[in-house]
């Protein structure tokens, strides 16, 4: 496999264009792809934290170039999975081998992987990870499993431990199987290229659509918005204008309603006439009662007063 590294090197020297590859790690939440990733990098695969979306490094494998993406592997992230499919050389699909329980998503997630548009044919890797565990299963029962011989497509399956025996280096294993993806890829390296350019300009063209189409939609429901905004508006104009119309004309109706009712309900004697005076003697001079002391006389008795 060293060989085949040197002879890789060897070839993209004497043609002297440098090439470079982009891989994609693929498989279920948990299965091992960013220890995988710390592994190619020569990092210590400690416990890694969980992918949030996407990942991106650039590592040199023997002098030649790979940039490779880390996709995240829970339900609701395996979505955007397709976004990157266009632009790859290869992709490695990583499965925990010891966990017979998520076998069969691991298998759809897979299927609907390699039978995407922008993926399908592409060499690709298959990694049964976690093999230091027990009850692990073989590279030869996966590829049995996943059905990979169906597939029209470069591929391997390889037994591995990316966190290695004692979470220190990776099995040797997983190593041999990247760079042997990265030869495969490079002597399709002219179709995978032309390929490539091919569905990456025809996935910007749909992006763009999509963007432009998004904006129309944002635009109109703009104007849509102001157009609304602006009859509520003259909508609550009119009706304060009418309301307002309204009070007017009862207030006039009131006016001209007043002296009339007025008169009929509470006719104003005229001052002096008889009836002025029964008016004002109802008032203030109640009638007072028989047998009650006159108030003159009781005056004169007051002391003090003149004549007393
Ligand atoms: N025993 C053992 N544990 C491993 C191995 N590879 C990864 N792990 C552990 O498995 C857990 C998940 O590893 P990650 O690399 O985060 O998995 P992932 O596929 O990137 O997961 P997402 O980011 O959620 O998609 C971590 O605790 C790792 O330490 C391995 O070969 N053996
Ligand atoms: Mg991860």
């Amino acid at each position: 496999m060293f060989g085949l590294m040197r002879n890789l090197y060897q070839h993209f020297k004497k043609k002297g264009a440098p090439r470079s590859f982009t891989l994609v790690f693929l498989g279920l939440d948990k299965a091992g792809k960013t220890t995988c990733m710390a592994a190619l990098k020569g990092e210590p695969t400690e416990d890694a934290s969980q992918t949030w979306g996407f990942n991106s490094e650039k590592v040199e494998l023997s002098n030649v170039s790979v940039e490779v993406y880390d996709l995240g592997g829970g339900s609701s992230i395996r979505r955007i999975w397709e976004n990157y499919y266009a632009e790859v050389h290869g992709i490695i699909f990583v499965v925990d081998a010891s966990d017979e329980a998520r076998l069969s998503e691991a298998k759809t997630a897979f299927q609907e992987a390699t039978s995407h548009a922008y993926a399908r044919g592409k060499p690709l890797l298959v990694c049964a990870n976690k093999q230091d565990l027990t009850n692990t299963m073989t590279a030869n029962d996966l590829t049995d499993y996943l059905e990979l011989d169906a597939l029209k497509c470069n591929h391997l399956c390889v037994e591995c431990s990316a966190k290695g025996k004692e979470g220190s280096t990776p099995s040797e294993s997983f190593m041999e199987g990247v760079r042997w993806l990265v030869h495969t890829a490079n002597v399709q390296y002219t179709s995978l290229e032309e390929r490539i350019k091919t569905d990456v300009r025809i996935e910007k063209e749909k992006q763009e659509k999509k963007m432009a189409e998004r904006r129309e939609r944002v635009e109109k429901m703009k104007a849509l918005r102001q157009e609304e905004s602006k009859r509520a508006e003259e909508e609550a104009k009119h009706q304060e204008q009418a309301e307002g119309e309204k009070r007017v004309e009862k207030d006039d109706m009131q006016m001209q309603q007043s002296p009339s009712s007025l008169k009929s309900s509470s006719p104003i004697p005229k001052p002096g006439s008889p009836e002025a005076v029964y008016a004002v003697k109802d008032v203030e001079s109640p009638e007072e009662p028989e047998g009650s002391p006159d108030l003159h006389q009781e005056e004169a008795q007051l002391p003090g007063v003149i004549g007393d």
